[in-house]
């Protein structure tokens, strides 16, 4: 071929790789969003996440029409966080098996031309959902919009539309309503025959708030940082008739929740006083507020007052990237949240997980009648492995969540469907597990199980004493870890173990004597030998259960999932979730031990596992 043929040829070929590269870029078929990546070994079978590419916070769960919805926060364009990112949206009947949906919200309007950031949905009475969300505008300021569904007999929810009033909330209060505006007639689908059924309110009347204010004022001394604005909650509706919505903020060290008011969910003002805020916990993210009930294990609907319910409020502090709850009133009057007395408001104080768990949001599922926990559980590897991976980011599974009978804490427990994915059940009989023993589980698919068990501790007056200088969990398991021998624990399972132990996760408890005589028992997970490779994080992860071992059973429950090892101890009284990377305990390769390395032996009062299947996801 002439040098000038083979010219001409290349120049051909360019024209039509450029022709096609753009043809596809021009199209939003789903498939360009979600195309698959097979065969990795990382990738997780029963835990929700995208084919490829960036995902973080779950948004806007709800359930509509019989039919559960996530949306996501998602980069179509690669395996990395970008803040031009979009709100991408799956479907499912049971929480555990997911089609996708095209992504919902896009950068298109001034308001979020530089991305749509996260946010809450929200049930409208009659049964209509809006979704709030954060938008990056043209000036790179943080303001939030609404977007409601295009077609409400479409139960996919496939298309939504943005209100041509966005912002709806803007930190400048250019377009805020004025106070005055909360006594003109509210929109059609505000009406009491509309109201949700499920909601009491308590009979007496509230006084008339007066602590509105305009967010106008540029000489406002408590002028909104327009950087730090983002994360628009669920909406709850008073019994004034005033819808309520809160928003992540900071002013100098103090995490914050601003608090909005509206009487139809598009015209909001803000009220004087935040819900909420604490000294130097920093900027808060997605701040989650729901009641809960005291006396049954029950979810209740976000807009629930009343005898027999208390409240939650949750934020993501963006300084350590953990997530921190309290439980406490909230006080309508008012319009405050006070932390229960003993209820810490800081970064020592509780949380949904002690492990990787972020950004998390909770709904409430009317059909079942449960508040259901969606938590971001990121990477632990480096961004070069994401990207030559090709994804980043999955969803902890669907928990339900509900306060313990104490008051004091919540509960979480996966939810019931996903036992659905059981298969290849193993059982145990109770079995003493003498100290340095070790036990292989047979017979079930290591690397993707779900695995329930209990422990009976007998001689628990050889327990350690306890150090009152541990008071922080994490540091406690980072020093004693797995293969460091006490009284009494370690005790629990390797996940993830390979055939010669040379890899594991381990998950174990171990019991001590406290200077009351009570017992102090610590759940760690110890990730220091989940992987030969040791670019990888490998934290250890450790909270203080709330259980008695003289009058109760010790229980673990952990699922696992090729890198994701998600335990529960104390029957879901504390969880903590790692991210994991072995080299060699990796498909047919993974193994599972229960293993006790005390001087003490421990009963095994129950085991049962099971394989899971893989569920249909995406
Ligand atoms: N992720 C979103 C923000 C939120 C943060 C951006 C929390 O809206 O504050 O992707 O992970």
């Amino acid at each position: 071929m002439s040098p000038s043929s083979s010219a001409i040829i290349s120049l051909l070929l360019c024209y039509f790789c450029l022709f096609y590269l753009l043809q596809s870029s021009e199209s939003s078929s789903i498939t360009d969003y979600y195309s698959s990546e097979d065969d990795q070994p990382y990738r997780t079978a029963y835990h929700f996440q995208p084919p490829r590419n960036w995902m973080n916070d779950p948004n806007g769960p709800m359930i509509y029409e019989g039919l559960y919805h996530l949306f996501y926060q998602y980069n179509p364009k690669g395996a990395v966080w970008a803040s031009d990112i979009v709100w991408a949206h799956s479907t499912s009947k049971d929480l555990i098996n997911w089609i996708p949906r095209e992504p919902v919200l896009y950068p298109s309007q001034h308001y979020d031309i530089n991305g749509c950031w996260s946010g809450s949905a929200t049930i409208l009475p009659g049964g209509k959902p809006a979704v709030l969300y954060t938008g990056i505008n043209a000036e790179n300021q943080q303001v939030q919009n609404i977007a409601f569904p295009k077609n409400l007999s479409d139960p996919y929810l496939e298309e939504w539309v943005k209100s041509p009033l966005n912002p709806v909330i803007d930190p400048n209060g250019s377009n805020m309503t004025d106070a005055s505006s909360f006594d003109s007639p509210t929109i059609d689908y505000y009406t009491n025959d509309h109201q949700d059924k499920n909601i009491a309110f308590p009979m007496n009347n509230l006084p008339e708030p007066n602590l509105i204010e305009m967010v106008q004022s540029t000489s406002d001394p408590d002028m909104i940082d327009a950087s730090n604005f983002r994360d628009p909650s669920t909406g709850w509706l008073g019994p004034d008739g005033r819808w309520r919505v809160i928003i992540g903020s900071k002013r100098g060290k103090r995490g914050i929740a601003i608090l909005y008011w509206s009487k139809d969910f598009i015209h909001w003002v803000k009220a004087k006083q935040p819900l909420h805020s604490a000294e130097d916990t920093g900027m808060w993210e997605c701040p989650d507020f729901f009641p809960v009930s005291t006396i049954a294990p029950v979810g209740l609907n976000t807009s629930v007052d009343g005898p027999n319910v208390k409240h939650v409020l949750k934020v993501s502090l963006f300084d350590n990237s953990k997530e921190y709850y309290t439980t406490g009133t909230y006080d309508y009057a008012k319009d405050v949240y006070v932390p229960n007395k003993g209820s810490i408001d800081d970064i020592f104080g509780l949380r949904f997980d002690y492990g990787k768990f972020y950004a998390s949001k909770t709904f409430f599922d009317s059909a079942k009648n449960r508040r259901v926990l969606w938590g971001w559980i990121n990477e632990s590897s480096s961004a070069d492995d994401d990207i030559k991976k090709g994804w980043s980011g999955i969803q902890a599974a669907p928990r339900a969540i509900w306060l313990d009978k104490s008051g004091k804490h919540l509960v979480q427990w996966p939810i019931t469907e996903l036992e659905t994915l059981r298969t290849g059940h193993v059982d145990m009989p109770s079995k003493l597990l003498d100290g340095g023993s070790t036990v292989e589980v047979l017979g079930l698919t290591a690397s993707q199980a779900d695995v329930e068990m209990s422990f009976k501790v007998t001689n628990l007056e050889k327990a350690e004493k306890f150090d009152p200088s541990w008071t922080n969990a994490e540091d406690l398991c980072a020093r004693k870890v797995a293969t460091v021998k006490g009284e009494i624990g370690p005790f629990g399972i390797m996940a993830l173990a390979s055939k010669g132990l040379e890899e594991y996760t381990a998950i174990f408890f171990r019991i001590f004597k406290a200077n009351n005589n009570k017992y102090v028992v610590l759940m760690c997970s110890d990730q220091s030998r989940s992987s030969l490779d040791d670019s990888t994080d490998k934290a250890n992860y450790g909270v203080f259960l709330d259980v008695d071992p003289t009058k109760e059973k010790l229980s673990l429950r952990t699922l696992i999932d090729h890198s994701i090892v998600e335990s529960f101890g104390g029957e879901g009284k504390g969880c903590i979730t790692a991210r994991v990377y072995p080299t060699m305990a990796i498909g047919d390769g993974a193994h599972l031990h229960v293993f006790n390395n005390a001087a003490e032996a421990v009963r095994i009062s129950s085991f049962s596992g099971w394989s899971m299947n893989k569920a249909q996801i995406n």
